[in-house]
């Protein structure tokens, strides 16, 4: 039983322990994201995190249409789409090798004309393409585009991201999902390094406190038990046999001697 007790506490400090790797690494996954500067998954359902959006630019619901989750960023086509833009104006200020990343596809027949420029800007103002998509680029499958920029996008707090439409006709769609702008912290790492390392440390902790637990268990739950069946099976004591009455009066006194010693032992 106690040794069962003991084992369980050890299952269960194993556990803990591993629950608490687990925790930790974890911990050093998230953290080790610091060079996030801007990111959208659309999931929030609208254009929020962006500064601005023209004409056509939507985030209809559909995990069909969408590269992450249920929702990405939508441009349908018609007479007012012309040069429909969705910006992000976003400081890159502490943070160098600055790269833009999105997945993008398309719907509909392109022609020429229909076109989609992927954009930044680092100083607000004039804007240098990364990515046409036109006529002849149509995919429904989704796509990677992952772009390093050029040392004017570092530590600039006029840095901006665009996606500019030209689509003229209603079946002829762009669809955006997951856009990330990341890059280094300047100035090295150092920030989620730190951070990992105390949260693993406390682990120690468990195993020392869970170990001397079982140790009395063991020792005061058999004690009682031990003793007072031994002490039962000695005590009979079979009579002599003198003349038959002699006989039979030492055999009653006997078995009364006998259940009396065993009441008092038991009762009393
Ligand atoms: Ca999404
Ligand atoms: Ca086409
Ligand atoms: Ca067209």
């Amino acid at each position: 039983m106690s040794n069962v007790k003991f084992q369980m506490s050890k299952v269960i400090g194993v556990s803990l322990f591993v629950l608490l790797l687990v925790v930790s690494f974890w911990a050093t996954k998230t953290s080790a994201a610091p060079g996030e500067i801007f990111e959208d998954d659309f999931e929030t359902g609208n254009l929020s995190k962006w500064t601005s959006f023209d004409t056509g630019w939507t985030t209809p619901k559909h995990a069909g249409t969408a590269y992450s989750g249920d929702y990405k960023a939508k441009a349908t086509g018609s007479a007012e789409v012309s040069n429909a833009a969705l910006v992000k104006n976003v400081s890159s200020s502490g943070y160098e090798n600055i790269k833009l990343t999105y997945w993008w596809r398309t719907g509909g027949n392109w022609e020429a004309g229909d076109i989609l420029l992927v954009e930044w800007t680092a100083d607000g103002s004039t804007w240098q393409t990364l990515q046409t998509i036109s006529d002849g680029n149509e995919t429904t499958t989704y796509t990677p585009g992952s772009y390093d920029l050029g040392s004017d996008a570092n530590n600039n707090n006029l840095f901006g991201i665009r996606f500019v439409a030209t689509l003229s006709a209603s079946d002829e769609v762009f669809y955006l999902d997951d856009v990330k702008v990341e890059g280094d912290a300047i100035g090295g790492e150092p920030t989620p390094t730190p951070t990992v390392e105390p949260t693993v440390t406390p682990t120690p902790t468990v195993e020392p406190t869970l170990t001397p637990t079982p140790t009395p268990t063991e020792e005061l739950t058999p004690t009682p038990t031990e003793e007072p069946t031994p002490t039962a099976t000695p005590t009979p004591t079979p009579p002599g046999k003198p003349s038959y009455w002699q006989w039979f009066r030492d055999y009653m006194r006997a078995i009364f001697e006998y259940q009396r010693e065993m009441f008092r032992r038991i009762w009393g």
